[in-house]
């Protein structure tokens, strides 16, 4: 499968954090044999045109957003950094339909209430290296499954998505004429 592991901290607070976490995460990927890739979004200059960019040539199949910080840890004027991640969900799901798992000192810290406010899919709580690639071989194996399915039922996907779009073009006039 491919994976592109995005590494959402973009802030400067104290230090420039290298993307250790997500590059563990990622090695652990391609040894399990997967096509990977790893974007840090502190090293770019503009990230949001830089995730973009990404998806578009890369077309994961699954996106791993690594949550570093949930706040600065600042008492006296609280800086909370999940919406700029959040932002980076909503350009994801807005640009492919591949599912999102985050990971992360962050979200492991609140995974229930992290995964809510940043509107993703699924969440791996504490160490990634084991988990994420388990995870990245039962959703490729239930992929096959379902493809299996299909191919026994006498139709290849191909066909499917053909057939699928028909009905869609038979049906959009008769939503048009109901409205
Ligand atoms: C070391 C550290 C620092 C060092 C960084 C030094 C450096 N050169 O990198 C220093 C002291 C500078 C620092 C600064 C800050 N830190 Co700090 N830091 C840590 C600490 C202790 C370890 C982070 C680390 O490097 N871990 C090692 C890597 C390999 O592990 P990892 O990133 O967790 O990744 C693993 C998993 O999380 C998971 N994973 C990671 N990504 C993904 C993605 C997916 C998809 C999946 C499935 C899994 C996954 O798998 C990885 C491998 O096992 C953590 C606490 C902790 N124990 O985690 C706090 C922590 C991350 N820091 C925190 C904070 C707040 C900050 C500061 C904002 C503090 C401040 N006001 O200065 C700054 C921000 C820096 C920045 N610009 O981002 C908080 C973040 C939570 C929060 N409250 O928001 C933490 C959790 C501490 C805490 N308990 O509050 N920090």
């Amino acid at each position: 499968m491919r994976v592109l592991l995005v590494s959402a901290n973009t802030e400067r607070t104290a230090i420039i954090p290298l993307p250790l976490g997500p590059a563990f995460v990622a090695a652990a990927c391609r040894r399990a044999g997967h096509e990977t890739a790893l974007l840090d979004l502190m090293s770019e200059r503009d990230a949001i045109p830089a995730l973009q960019k990404r998806i578009e040539e890369f077309r994961p199949g699954l996106i791993g957003i690594s949550v570093r910080n949930i706040d600065d840890q600042n008492m006296a004027s609280p800086k909370f950094l999940l919406p700029a991640v959040r932002e980076v969900v909503a350009v994801c799901r807005r640009l492919c339909d591949a599912p999102m798992a985050l990971g992360g000192p962050g979200y492991s810290m609140f995974p229930e209430s992290v995964l809510r406010f940043l509107q993703a899919d699924m969440g791996i709580r504490g160490e990634g290296e084991i988990v994420f690639p388990a995870l990245l071989e039962r959703l490729e194996s239930e992929r096959r499954e379902s493809e299996r399915r299909v191919m026994t039922s006498g139709h290849s996907l191909r066909q499917l998505e053909h057939e699928m779009a028909r009905v869609r073009e038979r049906a959009t006039p008769i939503r048009q004429a109901a409205e």
